[in-house]
């Protein structure tokens, strides 16, 4: 009886992680430490690059990746990491898609002893021992200079007043919520700026169209003179609609994003889009070198946000160092 539950547990986490081969290293030798990686979607180009980024450099350190895709949904992430639990990973790795709900899911890796490293996206918790290390952006510090760049923006073009709308990223997640707050931070108390409408993009591009066709029924092209978006994907949306409804995007309405892919970048450099806040994807590296100091036994810093500029039409944009992801 016993023997065969423990085949159908085996099954069953088989089916779970769509595999049942070894994890191996990059040279096909089994691979002595295996890390449980979440993603939670592929919602943006920015994604796309960080789930690269996580796969080269595990295999470059050698690591097995058992990598899980949510698509989005919340409930995907808590499976998956049940599942690296039942398989017993070394290390969890993931990318929380909103921050609340993931106390009991920890809690559960904490009691098997699995580490978990938060990987580009915070969680809520009151429990700081339930998860290891994060790495991520400062997402405030990302809003807080698009914010910045608006000012000197007001400043250099004489303007007496600009309506703002913004277009967020995916509701309750770190980056919409921080970007939101970094910004308004940094524009409030200027008696020049009004925020007209605040609408949900969810990081993507498709929405990104149509909350500005919304914005421009709502208000006509003359009611808006900035949008201010939480990634590239939407405002590249958001570009494509102003372009097809004969509005000139980053002289008649400013667009001001956050990410730093190639497409923005380029935008940048024809004058459509007016400031890029960087905000890199490629964060493989810093977690696989998290993940072994931690199975040498070492102990790893809480925190660990990479470096990061941004892009605007103040800077020499020929520059070669002016390039996106
Ligand atoms: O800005 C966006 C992606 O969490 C930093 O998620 C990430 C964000 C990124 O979909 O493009």
């Amino acid at each position: 009886m016993k023997r065969t539950t423990g085949i159908l547990l085996v099954l069953l986490l088989c089916l779970v992680l769509g595999s049942c081969g070894q994890q191996t290293d990059g040279e096909n030798k089994p691979a002595s430490v295996v890390v449980g990686f979440s993603q939670l979607g592929a919602e943006s180009s920015w994604r796309i690059a960080n789930t690269a980024s996580m796969e080269q450099a595990a295999k470059e350190a050698g690591f097995g990746l058992m990598m899980e895709n949510a698509n989005q949904k919340q409930e995907k992430q808590i499976d998956a990491i049940r599942s690296f639990i039942a398989y017993q990973v070394d290390v969890i790795v993931f990318s929380p898609i909103v921050e609340n709900g993931w106390d009991n899911v920890l809690t559960e890796a904490k009691r098997a002893g699995i580490p978990v490293i938060l990987m580009d996206r915070m969680i809520e918790t009151s429990d700081d021992s339930l998860y290891t290390s994060y790495v991520g952006a400062d997402f405030y510090a990302e809003g807080r200079k698009a914010g910045e760049y608006l000012i000197r923006k007001a400043d250099a073009m004489n303007a007496e007043h600009l309506n703002i709308a913004e277009i967020c990223g995916t509701k309750d997640s770190t980056p919409m919520r921080d970007r939101q707050k970094g910004f308004m931070d940094a524009i409030n108390g200027d008696s020049r700026f009004t925020v007209v409408a605040s609408v949900d993009g969810d990081f993507l591009r498709s929405k990104g169209e149509e909350c500005t066709i919304q914005l421009l029924d709502q208000f006509g092209k003359n009611g808006i003179d900035v949008i201010y978006s939480h990634n590239d994907s939407m405002t590249l949306g958001a570009l494509n609609i102003l372009e097809q409804k004969g509005v000139l995007p980053g002289q008649e309405i400013l667009l001001i994003t956050v990410d730093g892919e190639k497409e923005a970048v380029e935008a940048l450099k024809a004058g459509k889009i007016n400031c890029v806040v960087q905000c890199t994807p490629k964060l493989g590296p810093a977690v696989m070198s998290l993940v072994k100091s931690l199975t040498d036994g070492e102990h790893i810093s809480k925190v660990t946000h990479p470096e990061e500029g941004m892009f605007t039409d103040f800077d020499v944009l020929t520059d070669p160092s002016v390039e996106g992801f």
